[in-house]
């Protein structure tokens, strides 16, 4: 398999946690070392990551994630009890589609560049979304049918791989994440294991110091 990615690709970030969590080896390619127009035409999508195997390839980290978990099953990243695991996807689905979504690069370059947003009003369109998110997911954890170590488990998951890098991108626009406990306690579990580890910006062999996506 080939994963598509960069090292400040947080999307990516996911696959690669989900990709070590499983055992599983992989290509790194990174993207903005391939030729202009080259990896658009093989993922019209033309986002990071995408996976190529069989010849094929997968868009949307979550669609990898999904192949990855039905391909290879053992250990598994989502619950077994079936609402537990929608609980999971859920908490997941807010942080891709409701916070990054809102708040990656190219938004953040189309409000500055195109809307003649300034550097404050794009702070604050940030901090917004970040915030209003971060809260939701606290309060989802808060009524969790149990109080697991990690998100959803007592291992860790769907829904932590997606939290470790967007708590870190909450840290880096400024965001003030210490009214969340339960998220940071969480994330302190997941930190040190070595799928996060092998999987963060700095330990990528494109590294080039911190930067958000
Ligand atoms: N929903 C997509 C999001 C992918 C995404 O936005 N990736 C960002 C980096 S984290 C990207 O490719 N940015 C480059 C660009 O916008 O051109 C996923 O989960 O895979």
């Amino acid at each position: 398999m080939r994963l598509y990615t960069n090292q400040r690709n947080s999307a990516g970030e996911r696959v690669r946690i989900a990709l070590n969590l499983k055992g599983l080896a992989y290509d790194y390619v990174s993207v903005p070392a391939m030729a202009p127009g080259e990896y658009q035409k093989l993922n019209p999508q033309g986002l990071m990551p995408a996976l190529e195997t069989d010849g094929r390839m997968i868009a949307q980290s979550a669609a990898i994630l999904d192949f990855l978990e039905q391909r290879w099953p053992a250990p598994p990243l989502l619950p077994a009890d079936p609402l537990i695991r929608a609980e999971a996807r859920a908490f997941s689905q807010h942080i891709a589609a409701e916070m990054h979504a809102l708040t990656v690069d190219r938004v953040r370059r189309f409000l500055a560049e195109e809307l003649g947003v300034d550097e404050d009003g794009v702070a604050r369109w940030l901090r917004h979304w970040m915030a209003k998110g971060l809260a939701a997911l606290e309060a989802t954890l808060e009524r969790r049918a149990q109080d697991w170590p990690f998100c959803f488990a007592d291992t860790p998951g769907w829904a932590d791989l997606h939290l470790v890098p967007q708590l870190r991108n909450a840290r880096r626009f400024g965001c003030d994440v210490e009214a969340y406990p339960r998220l940071l306690a969480v994330e302190a579990r997941c930190v040190g294991l070595d799928a996060f580890v092998r999987a963060r910006p700095e330990n990528q062999p494109d590294y080039a110091g911190a930067s958000i996506a």
